[in-house]
């Protein structure tokens, strides 16, 4: 302790993502212990800060005796306060060693610390119980970060085009994605409310208010599906234009998608490299996507052998084997009406399809979005409501959007998790949200 105090008006703080600023000066890093050797008389400390790993090299030459007798007694996780100068090294992780002068010892961990170094990927059950700590390790560390700045990228791209951000409600009325996946609450003494499925209807009343409006926000499905895709609370981001087709939508959706890879690209190339992505599938990432209808989705899959009936949803085994046949997203469009949602506008020109599109993202990771042209037309609209089993009193505030100034409009939503399982390279989107809600895990 009263090494570091000594020195201390001599080191600059910083952070290991800024080690290149001070090659050559004296800095001191707080962080973590996160692995620490010792090759004959040099002592390497594996030093982690939030923002970048970084070793810490002691040698008898640069630290006092404790000092160095310290640094085999320290313990994993242990958090530390170090000092030393920074070295360029080309050979070294990030590029920057530090050699170290003097260590402070924060806080001990009073047991062993649960996660081992190479636990990174056996035993998914056991470092999902241990969410909190495992996401201190470099590889659900670097899925995060990259989160974080698909999240930022997702903000800057709707403002720059103009959106105004309107939140959603999370107590809602009514199901908007079907009533079968509904979390149900009792509301006081208005009855059932229901944890929302998806802010799009409320976005729908805000972009005609506003133009062009995104909602940002968790959602909530009670899936009792076990698959790598689904999550019971993900988070979806939805915007919605006045004024646009489904043209319009789709040529949103392959700029959108593009132009947040293409930043995510930029911001976190030590994310990536630590995640080991081969980003140049990433890179190849450009409007535009490849458009084909429903009906030529199923004629691509039964050449692939796939016995498929018009009229079906797709399944995942379908996106899959679609998806690995582009290397870049495809856009298919145009469903039948009766697998999809109340609120989207049949075809004028083929009734028996809607005007709505998913995109597939290729290397078999499958749908990220799902969005459409919506119902305009008030009757056709009440008419759905009522062949869906919808309770009508509860989306009258939703029909008044088509009794006032009604206009083409669309939107599309798209899952924060899948996007970056697919930025990432990860299998799993339970590995792409901090803390994931699953059929089987509430906890930690
Ligand atoms: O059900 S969606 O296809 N569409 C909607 O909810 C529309 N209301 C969106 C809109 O037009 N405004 O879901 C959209 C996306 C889908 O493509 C997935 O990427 C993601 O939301 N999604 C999920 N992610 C994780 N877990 C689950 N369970 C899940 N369900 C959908």
């Amino acid at each position: 302790m009263s090494d570091v105090q000594a020195q201390a008006p001599s080191a600059t703080d910083t952070t290991v993502r800024r080690l290149g600023d001070h090659v050559g000066q004296r800095v001191r890093l707080k962080g973590w212990l996160y692995h620490r050797r010792s090759k004959g008389k040099i002592r390497f400390l594996l030093v982690r800060d939030g923002t970048g790993l970084v070793q810490a090299v002691a040698t008898p030459r640069d630290v006092p005796a404790e000092t160095f007798a310290l640094c085999d007694t320290i313990p994993q996780e242990a958090s530390i306060v170090v000092e030393g100068t920074v070295r360029a090294d080309a050979r070294a992780p990030g590029g920057f060693e530090l050699t170290v002068a003097a260590v402070e010892v924060v806080s001990r961990p009073s047991q062993e610390y649960p996660i081992a170094i190479a636990e990174d990927v056996p035993n998914v059950d056991f470092l999902l119980e241990r969410r909190h700590l495992w996401m201190r390790s470099r590889k659900p560390w670097a899925v995060l970060r990259v989160r974080s700045e698909v999240e930022h990228a997702i903000h800057e791209f709707y403002h720059e085009r103009g959106f105004t951000r309107l939140d959603a409600p999370i107590l809602t009325p009514a199901a908007c994605e079907g009533t079968t996946t509904l979390f149900e609450i009792d509301y006081f003494d208005e009855g059932k409310a229901y944890l929302t499925q998806s802010g799009q209807l409320y976005s729908e009343a805000g972009c005609m208010a506003f133009g062009k409006v995104y909602t940002f926000g968790p959602v909530f499905r009670a899936e009792r599906s076990k698959t790598r895709r689904h999550l019971t609370e993900f988070w979806m981001v939805e915007p919605e234009v006045a004024f646009a087709t489904l043209d319009d939508i789709m040529a949103l959706a392959e700029d959108f998608v593009s132009t947040v890879i293409r930043r995510v690209l930029e911001r976190c190339r030590v994310e990536l490299e630590e995640l080991e992505r081969d980003t140049s599938k990433l890179e190849k990432i450009a409007p535009p996507f490849p458009r084909i209808s429903y009906s030529e989705a199923v004629e691509l899959l039964r050449s692939k052998g796939h016995a498929f009936e018009w009229g079906g949803d797709l399944g995942a085994p379908d996106e899959t084997a679609l998806s690995e046949h582009f290397d870049r997203p495809v856009m298919v469009h145009r469903y039948p009406k009766g697998v999809k949602a109340f609120y989207m506008k049949r075809d004028p020109l083929d009734p028996r399809v809607a005007l709505c599109v998913d995109v597939l993202a290729p290397e078999g990771v499958g749908e990220i979005i799902g969005g459409s042209q919506r119902e305009d037309d008030l009757a056709v609209l009440e008419a759905g409501i009522e062949e869906h089993g919808l309770p009508r009193q509860a989306f009258e505030w939703y029909l008044d959007l088509r009794r006032f100034g009604s206009v083409p409009h669309g939107g599309f939503g798209l899952g924060v998790e899948r996007l970056v399982a697919w930025i990432c390279g990860r299998e799993h989107v339970r590995e792409c949200i901090p803390f994931p809600r699953m059929l089987y895990r509430i906890y930690p």
